[in-house]
């Protein structure tokens, strides 16, 4: 359960933000909206302790990009107490190769994607393949604000309020054939709007792959916003997968393609460096990239010269809820 396992993060929020005069507000809106009865059907007791713990819509709604109105995620696990990532942290150190490689060359450059008109074709094995808008895909399921951590293969991490729905809610409507075992992700390669497509980094477009089942797992998200806002384009506008329990590279940004296969789909990053970036990409504190340990993290906003890196938690600390998706496979093998 978190309360016990983050205690750190938590007694970090109570001496830090406590005081913070918009969580205050954030926690009275909460309380008034639970006594009202309309969260508290939505949510069970350990959601609404989390969720008043955090204050969470209230914390630095930065209120520049277009509001994105949001109820709280009863999905268990979709919460940590751990202390916000800045607002300013999460949207100016970022991958996203397609705007360059360096950490701040997406905030400085991702204002050139254009995110409207944008579509997202579904095709493959599925029964109902579709092409769907961002408005439909918008309301196609409740709007949830889930507290994620997400983890960088590079050994760095953030805490992010994410607002999407299951990326579950959108397969259901598709219906996969029985002989959907794999789902593709392919994500824009626009050389006129991304200067990064111009190198040859990567093969791109930028695709990612999930098994279908930890596909339709719960805390896979379909992110459309961070933080109360729809999410600025250097995050991966205007939706983005996150996939809380896997390294970072395994959520690809500004999605336009949902293949549903039965193989499993030759992957970017994999492409680039099989030795180095498996098709799992889980979460491992065990399992060490070739070329660094992956037993620590260093957590974004902490990093002055006498921060202590954090101990990296396997399955980035989901593994009650997705460590059942392994039973008996050999993660050394399968990394
Ligand atoms: N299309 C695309 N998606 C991408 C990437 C990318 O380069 N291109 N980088 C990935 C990596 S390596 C990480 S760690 C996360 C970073 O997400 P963030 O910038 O929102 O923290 O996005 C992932 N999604
Ligand atoms: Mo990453």
């Amino acid at each position: 359960m978190l309360i016990k396992t983050n205690r750190d993060g938590f007694c970090q929020l109570r001496n830090s933000d406590i005081t913070d005069q918009s969580l205050y507000a954030g926690r009275r809106d909460l309380m008034k909206l639970m006594a009202s009865g309309a969260a508290g059907a939505a949510l069970s007791t350990w959601a609404s302790r989390e969720a008043l713990a955090q204050g969470v819509s209230a914390i630095a709604r930065p209120g520049k990009l277009a509001s994105l109105p949001s109820v709280k995620s009863a999905v268990p696990g979709a919460v940590t107490l751990e202390k916000l990532t800045d607002y300013k942290d999460a949207s100016s150190y970022n991958n996203f190769y397609e705007f360059g490689t360096d950490k701040s060359d997406p905030a400085s450059n991702a204002h050139t994607l254009k995110t409207s008109p944008w579509t997202v074709e579904i095709e493959g094995l599925v029964k109902r393949p579709a092409k769907y808008t961002l408005e439909d895909l918008l309301k196609l399921s409740a709007q949830q604000e889930r507290i994620y951590r997400l983890r960088c293969v590079e050994g760095w991490s953030m805490v992010i309020p994410w607002i999407g729905y299951s990326l579950s809610e959108l397969i259901k409507k598709v219906e996969p054939l029985g002989s959907a075992k794999y789902v593709e992700f392919v994500t824009l390669a626009d050389p006129k709007t991304m200067p990064g497509v111009g190198s040859r980094v990567l093969d791109w477009p930028y695709v990612e792959g999930l098994r279908l089942d930890e596909a339709m797992h719960p805390l896979t998200l379909l992110s459309f916003g961070m933080y109360g806002e729809v999410l600025p384009n250097q995050s991966g506008a205007p939706l983005r997968l996150v996939v809380p329990w896997k390294y970072g590279f395994k959520s690809g940004k500004s999605l336009v393609k949902i293949r549903f296969t039965d193989k499993q789909p030759a992957t970017a990053w994999n492409k680039a460096a099989a030795n180095e970036y498996g098709f799992y990409s889980n979460v491992n504190p065990n399992v060490d990239h070739p070329r660094w340990s992956q037993a620590t993290e260093r957590r974004i906003g902490e990093d002055g010269l006498f921060a202590k890196k954090r101990k990296t938690l396997m399955f980035n600390g989901y593994e009650a809820q997705v460590g059942q998706l392994y039973a008996g496979m050999d993660l050394k093998k399968f990394f």
